[in-house]
């Protein structure tokens, strides 16, 4: 077991981001028994649901003539034009039902405002809107954060490095999440974890304590 102040957080393991659902990661599914695996080893588990409103800005169906993939300029920087995806209480925003952690603590929801995304679990994409995780982590004692999950170019490269930025070690375990990779996203989000100090690791590495 690992010490009490190291924390796993899984991200995004739903429906719609497994392979069939409306915003497929390839591969996704792979991750869920990884997550169960690495899961048993932590006492101390968070994971995250993106968990979208229908008519949330990310989504190109609300943006007349636009494709999903697209880009699009909003008040608060660049944003990705996505399918629909994870809208709230529906069968594609559910957690993956292999998921094994009866143990997790918390689930983190965000993306829950229509006019904002959030890719990060600890800050939305107008980049100050904090949705309360770090709050948590740092009145539970966390030093150490463990992120995975889907998907690694997005929801956790962002997450990975908002917890960096908020003080914690971080590391992201690569073979327990899968990527999405649009425009070169992937390299872009290791150049930028590199630069941070967010620690690159593999499962087996963390499941024997060497990382
Ligand atoms: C994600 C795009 C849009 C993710 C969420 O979980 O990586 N990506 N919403
Ligand atoms: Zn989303």
């Amino acid at each position: 077991m690992r010490s009490a102040n190291d924390v796993l957080l899984l991200i995004d393991l739903q429906y719609d981001f497994m392979p069939g659902g409306a915003l497929a990661v390839a591969h996704g599914d792979e991750v869920v028994p990884v997550a169960n695996r690495l899961a048993r080893e932590f006492g101390h588990v968070v994971l995250t649901q993106d968990w979208h409103p229908a008519q949330h800005v990310s989504f190109a169906a609300n943006h007349a003539g636009r494709a999903p993939f697209e880009m699009t300029t909003l008040p608060y920087g660049e944003q990705v034009l996505w399918p629909t995806h994870c809208v709230q209480d529906t069968e594609g925003a559910a957690l993956h039902r292999d998921l094994d952690v009866p143990h997790a603590r918390a689930i983190i929801r965000k993306g829950h405002h229509a006019d904002v995304d959030s890719y990060s679990a600890f800050l939305e994409a107008d980049r100050k809107t904090p949705t309360g995780l770090a709050g948590y982590l740092r009145d539970v004692g966390a030093q150490r954060v463990y992120c995975c999950g889907l998907a690694t170019d997005y929801c956790v490269a962002w997450s990975a490095l908002d917890a960096r930025a908020a003080g914690f070690e971080t590391v992201l375990i690569e073979d327990a999440s899968r990527a999405i990779d649009l425009n070169g996203s992937l390299a872009a989000a290791w150049e930028q974890l590199h630069a941070a100090g967010v620690t690159r690791a593999q499962t087996a590495d963390v499941l024997a304590g060497r990382a």
